[in-house]
């Protein structure tokens, strides 16, 4: 299994990765990030599971919430949701707060460990599943849905994708066309054969251009996706980027 937002220095050992942390157990580069437990997780006491990589990628709570909420309020409609990328249930748990079937998908089965049991925390298990996989294979296929979906299509898809580890602030301007393991051409155009509807979490230093370009390539020249830069605690945390007709921003 492939590790695909691996930073060696963050590197830890599958089997050695503990799950829930004190201070004193978690790896030095992580300390840094105790002060943001609760709000990466308010409920973070309840004993909230989190392995290194996802002290530093997971969304805060807050935001996540502030996702789903928009979403709500974009798609009233909206009833199945797939969250690509699910780390810890960041974004699965508040989406599963306010849809009705929520899925979440990660290559790292610590991963959705932990996103199952924090899933549980939230006590939002009851109408969320989760498919251990790589999404550059699971692509090709619908077998792996367990759930019956209206002419084969979620509602909205979301992917907070790996940025590479926290080093991606080190580039003035990151290229989303070269990210990997999902390249934002790519990611985009799967996506499209599973939803009409999909939002992008991605870094605050994006080339805007970009997203236009492969707007455009989607939707059409006319086409305009709505990008929200999404603030915690007075600072740029990064750019939500959804795209889709209901979320067209229309010239005429
Ligand atoms: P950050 O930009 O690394 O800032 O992470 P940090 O370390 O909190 O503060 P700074 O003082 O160094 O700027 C901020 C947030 O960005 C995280 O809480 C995540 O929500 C998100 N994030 C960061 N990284 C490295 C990733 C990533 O690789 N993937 C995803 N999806 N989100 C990330």
């Amino acid at each position: 299994m492939i590790d695909s937002d691996s930073n060696s220095e963050f590197e830890v050992a599958q089997e050695d990765e503990l799950l829930m942390h004190t201070y004193a157990s978690l790896p030095n580069k992580c300390k840094k990030y105790w002060r943001k437990r609760y709000l990466l997780f308010s409920k973070f006491d309840e004993g909230v599971y989190l392995t290194s990589e996802l002290w530093y990628s997971v969304t805060p709570e807050t935001t996540a919430r502030f996702t789903a909420r928009l979403i709500k309020k974009l798609l009233p409609e909206c009833k199945n949701v797939l969250d690509i990328c699910c780390g810890g249930g960041g974004n699965t748990i508040q989406f599963a707060k306010i849809f009705e079937n929520v899925g979440g998908i990660d290559v790292n089965p610590n991963n959705v460990k932990c996103s199952q049991h924090n899933s549980a925390v939230y006590q939002t298990d009851n109408n969320t599943w989760f498919v251990l996989g790589d999404w550059n294979h699971l692509l090709n296929s619908k077998d792996w849905i367990p759930v019956d979906l209206p002419e084969g299509k979620f509602d909205f898809v979301f992917c907070s994708p790996p940025w590479g580890g926290p080093n991606y602030k080190r580039q003035q301007w990151f290229d989303l066309f070269s990210m990997t393991p999902f390249n934002l051409r790519q990611l985009c155009h799967s996506l499209r054969k599973f939803t009409d509807h999909f939002g992008l979490f991605l870094p605050r230093n994006l080339d805007l251009d970009q997203i236009r370009e492969i707007s455009h390539e989607l939707f059409g020249d006319k086409y305009k996706t709505r990008v929200v830069c999404l603030w915690q605690n007075g600072a740029p945390l990064g750019i939500l980027a959804i795209f889709g007709s209901s979320f067209n921003i229309s010239i005429t």
